[in-house]
């Protein structure tokens, strides 16, 4: 090690972190490390190594902090966020460029030295008076090809906790790959705190995504997808690496689905946060491997996935006992290490969210402060008892549905990728693509869905999300989806790929479908991907057979399918999705710089085939028409 940086470290860390430090055979990260603390400037350091002690430290320092309150309930403990800072700043959020590159106008971007320089003046000294935890993860599973080490920097202990529960331990990672380590960087402070131990200077809120050294810079936010460095922030980076080197990073969900005779088949999922995801990966009787982001790579023409995290920081909102029975479970398990964020605690510190089962409480605290049912905030708009993006995080590891996959070093074989979204009038609840490019240029690259409280901004606004994953792009629109065609080609076993939608509605405004129907969709999936079910060919792709269906329904959910449901829900609907590739091929024409001709063909053959079916069978197809 370089000496002055040996004193340096010497002289902020002391003897025993520093010792800590140097079984890490790598310069450039203890360079890292005593450039960022000479920075932030915290009064102290802390490192933290995978030691069950080490662990136990950061999680005590949160209440310690009082960043996160002890709830009634063993393991438990709540954490509230500022009363404005309760989603991801997609505003502030922002991929630096060097001068000359641009990415899509849909990507914030901002000129690398400006963007460094303001991080940096507004980081200067910002962890005066704090301790800092330095943290060592590997996202994917340790030991693997798919391993990548993130080291992160973080004045908040509730950060640093969540991370314990989210990802797996890196630090002997770190040490395994010594000087070779290509690691992710993060340095986070949520900034100066209110009395309520909340990010104060909102106004100063940034998130910044440096590419070329592979840091990202986070300060005065504490909401978790802004400051969970290893989650949406590394990911940016590793689309960026994966782009690279020919892999994907996907914001899809991994669970197996439970076919006839024990057959398991591995299926990963895209939607947009608030769309059904979590709910989708913890479905009953199938097993969760991952329920938010995923790293594909191929391998011997087979496509393998693993979940890049290991916990889950999910959405609390509707979670009841009858539809969600394995998280309602889990949320209620004592001595399982559970941080709930932004929920309403009751006097007797117990935890209240919209949905849940039982009447809403006579008062409590929730993100705006203390509560009753009615209190507005300032501009008059009603405060619920917890907020629509208020948050559970747990470890997925003493789940009941958990995959016995997790960990293993080689992931899964994928056998189906989904794609869905929040749409109430086009797609059909359930359709599989044609082919591989059908499916990631009709399904993954158009892929639309009215906007949700998990981002800040208006509400049920249709907006273009392709792969639902355009928040965290880091690389050129057309070129990540020519990184996923690509990706299909030379494979032995090509993922089928299929569209779903939760969110269909009737004529009269109502859904067409029950949450809990989506379980149906998954069994009709994985026996099409193993040859065990036909199709019906539609302009837009492949539908269910009704009898399929409606032995499914009874099997899985004891339910009667009517002809009736089914007519209703598989029609097709020929001019909204008109309406839908023309707007699609206008963000494509207008907002991208560098579109694929294959993407305009590919949409165009589509139209043709809904212009055919419309001629001769009018505006919208019942599914037996096309039998
Ligand atoms: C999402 O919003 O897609 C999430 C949570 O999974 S966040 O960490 O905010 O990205
Ligand atoms: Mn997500």
């Amino acid at each position: 090690m370089d000496n002055k940086i040996k004193d340096l470290l010497q002289k902020r860390i002391g003897e025993k972190g520093l010792k800590k430090l140097m079984r890490i055979d790598n310069p450039g990260l203890h360079q890292f490390i005593a450039k960022y603390i000479e920075h932030c400037n915290p009064d102290k350091v802390f490192i933290c190594t995978d030691a069950p002690d080490d662990i136990k430290y950061i999680r005590e320092a949160a209440v310690r902090n009082k960043e996160e309150i002890e709830l009634a309930t063993k393991g438990h403990t709540l954490h509230f966020d500022a009363y404005k800072d309760q989603a991801r700043d997609k505003e502030h959020t922002v991929i630096l460029m060097p001068k000359g590159r641009k990415l899509d106008k849909a990507i914030r971007t901002g000129d690398r030295d400006e963007c460094l320089k303001e991080v940096h003046d507004i980081m200067e000294d910002i962890m005066k008076g704090k301790e800092v935890y330095v943290r060592f993860f590997c996202l994917g599973p340790t030991n693997s090809e798919f391993s990548q080490p993130v080291i992160q920097l973080t004045d908040s202990a509730y950060v640093a906790h969540s991370e314990d529960i989210l990802y797996r331990q890196g630090f002997e990672e770190f040490v395994r790959q010594g000087n070779k380590a290509r690691f992710f960087k993060i340095v986070h402070s949520a900034g100066e705190l209110d009395e309520r131990m909340t990010s104060k200077n909102l106004e100063k809120r940034r998130v910044y995504i440096d590419l070329e050294d592979d840091i990202v810079y986070s300060c005065n936010t504490q909401y978790g997808g802004n400051t969970i460095g290893l989650k949406k922030l590394a990911m940016r980076l590793a689309i960026h690496r994966g782009s690279k080197e020919g892999w994907l990073t996907e914001h899809m969900l991994v669970m197996g689905v439970h076919g006839p005779n024990n057959r398991v088949t591995y299926i990963t999922g895209a939607f947009p946060s608030l769309c059904g995801k979590t709910s989708t990966a913890m479905l009953d009787n199938e097993t969760i491997v991952g329920d938010d982001i995923a790293y594909l790579r191929k391998k011997n023409g087979e496509v393998r996935a693993v979940n890049v995290e290991k916990g889950m920081f999910g959405i609390i909102m509707g979670i009841n006992s009858e539809d969600d029975p394995i998280q309602y479970n889990t949320l209620h398990t004592p001595g399982e290490e559970i941080i709930f964020s932004n929920v309403l605690m009751t006097p007797d510190k117990r935890v209240y969210w919209i949905g849940k089962d039982g009447d809403v409480p006579p008062k409590g605290i929730n993100h705006s402060g203390e509560w009753t049912p009615g209190k507005k905030d300032d501009k008059g708009n009603e405060i619920t008892p917890s907020h629509k993006n208020a948050r559970f995080t747990v470890s997925l590891e003493h789940m009941q549905n958990i995959d016995p996959t997790l960990h293993d070093p080689k992931g899964v074989v994928v056998g189906g990728m989904v794609y869905g979204g929040r749409d109430s009038d086009t797609c059909v609840p359930v359709e599989e693509a044609f082919d591989w490019s059908h499916g990631i240029i009709t399904k993954g690259a158009s892929l639309e869905s009215e906007t949700t409280a998990a981002t800040l901004g208006q509400e049920g606004v249709r907006k273009f999300n392709l792969m639902s994953n355009l928040d965290f792009l880091s690389i050129p629109i057309g070129k990540y989806i020519k990184a996923n065609l690509d990706f299909g080609k030379d494979l032995r076993k090509t993922p089928r790929i299929f569209s779903v939608n939760y969110f269909l509605k009737g004529k009269d405004g109502k859904f067409l479908n029950e949450k809990t129907d989506k379980k149906v969709w998954y069994k009709w999936m994985e026996l099409r991907i193993n040859k065990n079910a036909e199709a019906i060919d539609t302009p837009t792709g492949r539908i269910p057979l009704y009898d399929d269906l409606k032995r499914l329904f009874k099997e899985v959910l004891n339910k009667d399918y009517s002809k009736a449901e089914y007519i209703k829900q598989f029609t097709v609907r020929i001019p909204e999705n008109l309406a839908k590739i023309e707007r699609i091929k206008k963000v494509y024409e207008t907002d991208t710089i560098d579109p694929l001709p294959l993407l305009f063909e590919t949409l165009e053959s589509q139209k043709k085939r809904l212009l055919e079916a419309q001629k001769k069978h009018g505006d919208y197809i019942a599914p037996d028409t096309l039998a």
